[in-house]
């Protein structure tokens, strides 16, 4: 007997939408190797070489179809001040009353399928149950591999539970009626128009962090863009931190990292919790402890290569789907960065390609989306019912200059303003101003589902809550180029020298210097001679420039003075003090 607000819904939504048939998935494998065979069949999907990527599929999105949509995302709230001056807000009726009558009759000649699903471990006090209906068998294949899909999520439900509803129709993917309407008050989700992964997949972005951030903020928890690491070092000490990194700015990456043959050799090890999101929420003993609620990776492929994240490679090599990435004569895939490039391949617009041509064959957010307990390094706890205890929490963008390697925050406070005023570049994972420096605090400017300076006085509130329990916090950036362009860092397995110097830190130890931004490392505590960093470049990374930071907090200063009276005062404080400190430091 399935609950019965779910099925008053469900007769709803088929009521408006008229679809000729109602599938209720049940997530078996029988169930996905049928609708496998229909969209390979149906052209959708191309069936992959089943000895060298058994199980996995290819497809090709529209072209104008590749990326979230951030211009067309709305949180509803009741009123404008509740969304905040940094989401696109309409009120709940006029929006119903734009998008609703795109929904009427649109599944005409396809399959509904309603897709219970379970954000979270099983059986964990923190998992949360959605629904999300779609006329797309390819949301439902994606939706398979990255929440927990059919029996155990109605099994949770129960027959009078709380669920997120989301509804989810293909359209006609014309861009210009793509709408991602989020409405807080009805536990609700609107998506018309697009396939595409933030868009489409209603549990990731739309339920776990704009619907949940809300519903964190009322029950006194944090949903966050975070991925979620355990590091242990030669002594068997096993320390968890969470980071916040903009979207396609290095969180799968750095979640799976693979540490040099040296620190191999000396004991350290990674494990993976979650590469993309983070609930956070107080245990009994009063810290911080984080669950991943999805269940797969959705990952960036171009640059993914055995040298830059062979875990993630071996996550995707089965059972997985790719997206927009080109496709090889033998059934295989290939992407920019993976290895040398195949003398000819299909683009990811379906047209041929060989390394004379001019843009490249997998588009720049091209993406994988893989079974997260396929990772190599997946840690025994990441379904751990009650998550992992986090000790330090790493903000961190893309920055060509100003910003360091890492520092230290001073305090929770300090942190929480650290992470406010967060600035990166754009990435390709949404549409528009691509390399454009933009405020993003907290990694969340897309994601969060309320008023921003509420966010952050929420953020404060837990930390007033957390006491001396709170984690440390940090900032890091990978990104920092020399005068010629290149990395000043070499990255990748290399960032376990900052989350070793993170760790020390935590654990009370570190080798650090006080400067006005934070606690730095020095150039040894994070192993510049031993990477052959010279002394220029050092020195580079671990800048800070009181004239450029003097700019930086300037402009910090009149961002948060943008968000007028619900700024909290202590943000405003942490930035004057800054001032302060910087100009007492020439
Ligand atoms: P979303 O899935 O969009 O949230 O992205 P993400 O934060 O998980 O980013 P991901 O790890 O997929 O990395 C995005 C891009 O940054 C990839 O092309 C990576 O190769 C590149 N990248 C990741 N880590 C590093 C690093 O340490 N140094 C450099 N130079 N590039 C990196
Ligand atoms: C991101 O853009 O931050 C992603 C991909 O992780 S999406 O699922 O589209 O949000
Ligand atoms: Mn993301």
């Amino acid at each position: 007997m399935p609950d019965q607000a779910l099925q008053q819904w469900v007769d709803e939504v088929a009521a408006l939408t008229t679809p000729d048939n109602v599938h209720w998935c049940d997530g078996t494998d029988e169930e996905i190797g049928r609708l496998y065979d229909m969209m390979v069949e149906d052209g959708v999907l191309v069936r992959l070489d089943s000895e060298k990527h058994p199980g996995s599929y290819y497809a090709r999105s529209d072209i104008n179809d590749v990326a979230r949509v951030e211009d067309r995302t709305f949180i509803c709230a009741a009123t404008e001040d509740e969304a905040g001056p940094t989401n696109n807000w309409v009120a709940p009726a006029e929006m119903h009353a734009m998008i609703d009558p795109l929904f009427n009759g649109c599944m005409a000649g396809r399959t509904m399928y309603v897709i219970p699903y379970l954000m979270g471990p099983p059986g964990s006090p923190m998992a949360k149950v959605g629904v999300e209906i779609t006329d797309s068998p390819f949301v439902v294949a994606n939706m398979r591999i990255m929440t927990r899909m059919g029996q155990v999520a109605v099994d949770e439900l129960g027959e009078d539970g709380d669920f997120v509803k989301g509804l989810h129709s293909t359209g006609n993917l014309d861009p210009e009626q793509r709408y991602i309407s989020h409405f807080p008050d009805e536990n609700l989700i609107m998506s018309f128009s697009s396939n595409y992964g933030g868009n489409a997949l209603l549990g990731k972005k739309c339920f776990a962090l704009r619907l949940a951030s809300v519903m964190a903020r009322r029950e006194g928890w944090l949903a966050e863009h975070m991925l979620i690491l355990g590091l242990t070092d030669p002594e068997g000490n096993r320390t968890f931190v969470a980071a916040a990194f903009p979207s396609a700015c290095g969180k799968t990456n750095l979640a799976m990292l693979v540490p040099p043959d040296s620190f191999i050799e000396a004991g350290w090890k990674v494990e993976t919790i979650g590469d993309d999101i983070a609930w956070l929420k107080f245990g009994d003993d009063g810290r911080l402890y984080a669950v991943n609620p999805e269940a797969g990776f959705f990952g960036v492929a171009p640059l993914t290569s055995e040298e830059t994240n062979p875990n993630a490679l071996a996550s995707c090599r089965a059972n997985t789907l790719f997206t927009n990435v080109a496709l090889l004569p033998d059934n295989t895939v290939w992407w920019e960065g993976l290895c040398d490039p195949p003398a000819e391949a299909t683009d990811w617009k379906g047209n041929p390609w060989t390394p004379e041509s001019e843009d490249p064959a997998a588009h720049p957010n091209s993406r994988f989306t893989a079974p997260a307990s396929q990772c190599p390094c997946i840690s025994p706890d990441w379904e751990s019912p009650e998550g992992v205890p986090i000790s330090a929490i790493i903000f961190g963008g893309r920055r060509s200059s100003t910003t360091p390697l890492v520092y230290q925050a001073r305090s929770w406070q300090h942190g929480t303003y650290v992470g406010a005023t967060m600035t990166s570049e754009k990435t390709a994972a949404a549409v528009g101003g691509l390399g454009e420096l933009r405020h993003d605090p907290m990694s969340m400017l897309p994601f969060c589902g309320y008023h921003m300076a509420d966010y952050w006085q929420h953020w404060l509130d837990v930390g007033e809550r957390g006491g001396d329990n709170m984690p440390e916090v940090f900032h890091v950036n990978w990104f920092r180029r020399d005068e010629s362009g290149s990395w000043l860092w070499p990255g990748f397995g290399e960032n376990i020298r900052v989350l070793k110097w993170i760790v020390d830190r935590v654990g009370g130890g570190g080798d650090a210097v006080e400067s006005p931004i934070g606690w730095l490392p020095t150039p040894e505590a994070v192993g510049f001679d031993e990477l052959g960093i010279g002394d220029a470049a050092g020195e580079a990374l671990l800048e800070v420039d009181s004239e450029e930071w003097l700019a930086e907090a300037n402009g910090r200063g009149e961002y948060l003075a943008g968000f007028g009276e619900k700024l909290p005062a202590a943000i405003r404080e942490e930035n004057d003090a800054l001032i302060t400190r910087l100009q007492s430091s020439d």
